[in-house]
């Protein structure tokens, strides 16, 4: 009988690549993620005040506040930027866990499995909120849902699946938390150059993108801002115009036959354009906050809200609903709780930095209020009515 010699153990080749550098391990994962970690957690709380200050719930609109002044357009100003940030952080923290698709065996246990979908979950929901998000910005919805209630649902998902894989990994994430060896303060010897190089790489891509971008809101860098979709310099009357009165369908509006309607609990009035311009005028300098991202302060000259509700007999504080001349479209009807219709600040506008409002920026009539999203800024103004 013969015997076979043994052979000699074959060397095993996996068809997947293999990743031994520091750019892909747990340290530069974390030293990306708590970025991103924070970016995603300042566009999920302005995101959530943006969504309900937009589409109150019942019991919340007549509890909104109108002040600060300021307060929708720093919020906003911060959601858009924060996730334009994200979107370079993002990159960066995929292309460093990437390797971890090649794991082998894919799956060793349940805990694993959900883990990996749990991750999945996480990484579909924020490639889709950044990407539908951004191009939002520039008004461009090739999709067949309608944006504010899918980009907000998928939020919740995305902060949902964000809290599971902090919990998960907060193992790793405490060993790595700071790129220092504890009670020291050099970086350790093994920290070598290449992690250093790609952090600073993808802190240069953050920054920016953000001087580009963040002028369209924080009018201070609007020099620098070249990429974002609208610069708050370019418009008509020293402001950008978001819907066209052509877009509205409003060829024009004639001064003759234009009335402002205004229904009252008991009575109702209506007021030709002399009539508004005889009553008493006040000036405010108050920014148009767009959803999408740009504002602009402007200095808007009208009838406070509030004097034209006495008028109709309204108690103080009393929520309207305001129709504009537009036929169709989403912001033709728009509702203004008690905080707003008192404030002395909320105006039936007729001028804007001193001239008559452009037929584009809602002539003859528009409101204008503080802490509001842009939407909810209606032009062209016919109705008023206490609600
Ligand atoms: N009737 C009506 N009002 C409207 C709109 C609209 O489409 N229709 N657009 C709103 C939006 S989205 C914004 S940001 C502001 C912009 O005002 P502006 O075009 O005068 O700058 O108007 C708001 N008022
Ligand atoms: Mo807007």
């Amino acid at each position: 009988m013969k015997i076979r010699p043994p052979r000699p153990p074959r060397p095993s080749v996996s068809p997947f690549p293999t990743f031994s550098g520091k750019l892909h391990d747990a340290r530069t994962a974390t030293a990306i993620g708590r970025w991103l970690g924070a970016a995603i957690t300042v566009c999920f709380i302005t995101g959530v005040i943006s969504h309900y200050l937009q589409h109150p719930p019942p019991w919340l609109a007549n509890e909104l506040p109108s002040r600060p002044y300021w307060g929708y357009r720093v919020t906003q100003g911060l959601h858009v930027a924060s996730g334009i940030a994200a979107i370079p952080l993002l990159t960066a923290k995929l292309w460093t866990v990437y390797p971890r698709l090649f794991v082998r065996p894919p799956l060793t246990s349940v805990r694993h499995a959900l883990e990996r979908l749990s991750v999945a979950v996480l990484v579909a929901a924020a490639v889709f909120e950044l990407f539908i998000g951004l191009l939002n910005t520039v008004q461009w919805y090739p999709w067949p849902f309608s944006f504010v209630p899918v980009h907000f649902a998928v939020a919740w998902l995305l902060v949902g699946a964000l809290v599971l894989h902090i919990a998960v990994k907060y193992p790793q994430i405490r060993a790595h938390w700071t790129l220092r060896s504890p009670g020291t303060l050099e970086l350790p010897a093994d920290e070598g150059p290449d992690r250093r190089s790609l952090l600073t790489g993808v802190a240069a891509a953050v920054g920016a993108v953000t001087l580009t971008t963040v002028g369209q809101s924080f009018t201070p860098l609007g020099r620098f801002d070249l990429l974002a979709p609208r610069h708050p310099d370019h418009g008509t009357q020293g402001l950008p115009v978001n819907r066209t009165a052509a877009a509205a369908g409003l060829a024009g509006v004639s001064t003759e036959h234009w009335r402002l309607t205004l229904h009252g609990e008991g009575s109702s009035y209506e007021l030709t354009l002399d009539d508004l311009k005889a009553m008493r005028q006040h000036t405010v300098t108050l920014p148009i906050a767009c959803v999408e991202g740009w504002s602009k302060s402007a200095r808007w000259t009208g009838v406070r809200v509030r004097d034209l509700l006495e008028r109709a007999g309204a108690r103080p504080g009393a929520a309207i609903r305001v129709v504009s001349l537009e036929r169709r479209g989403s912001y033709r009807v728009m509702e203004m709780g008690g905080d707003y219709t008192r404030d002395p600040l909320t105006l039936l506008a007729l001028r804007l930095n001193g001239q008559v409002l452009s037929l584009d920026h809602g002539f003859p009539a528009r409101i204008i209020a503080p802490n509001r999203p842009g939407v909810l800024q209606t032009k062209w103004v016919t109705r008023m009515e206490v609600i």
